[in-house]
């Protein structure tokens, strides 16, 4: 079953949006099979944003997520990883279209919310990097025979 990483920075965190977006998750269908609500250290998001480590912007990113709490989940579901980054929006929340989590409650690129992984080979590389193989909990929600056919 395909999964995907997702993080609730701590601007989302801060702002007390953590409920209504695992909520679009959950209402959406996807099930949460991973979550830990962490402070991550410089190695983690160097890590993390290795892609981005040329960047001008990679010194004020890493230390935006290392600033405060960053509630880290893990999402399964098909198509999820494709879904996950619809439902979360462009990364400047000012382009985002309304109804996506950086639509509706962002406003800056710097702050834009949430982390998606953007494909299949990235979310493995993000949930190995994240979580541990036992803190990881495949489970059949009671909802299956109501989402599937
Ligand atoms: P993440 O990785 O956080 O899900 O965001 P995106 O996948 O939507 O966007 P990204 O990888 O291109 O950017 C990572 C992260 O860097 C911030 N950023 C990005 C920034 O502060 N200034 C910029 O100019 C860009 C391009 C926002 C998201």
């Amino acid at each position: 079953m395909e999964r995907t990483f997702l993080a609730i920075k701590p601007d989302g965190v801060q702002r007390g949006l953590v409920g209504d977006i695992i909520r679009r998750f959950e209402n959406k269908g996807f099930t949460l099979v991973g979550l830990k609500f962490t402070k991550v250290s410089r190695e983690l998001a160097e890590q993390h944003y290795d892609v981005h480590k040329e960047r001008p912007f990679f010194g004020n990113l890493v230390g935006f997520i290392t600033s405060g709490p960053v509630v880290a989940m893990v999402w399964e579901g098909d198509g999820v990883v494709t879904t996950a980054r619809k439902m979360i929006g462009a990364t400047n929340p000012l382009t985002a279209e309304l109804g996506t989590i950086r639509g509706d409650f962002g406003i800056n690129i710097g702050r834009n919310l949430i982390h998606g992984s953007d494909a299949i080979e990235t979310a493995q590389r993000e949930i190995a990097l994240w979580f541990k193989d036992e803190e990881l909990v495949g489970w059949q929600p009671h909802l299956t025979p109501w989402l599937h056919e």
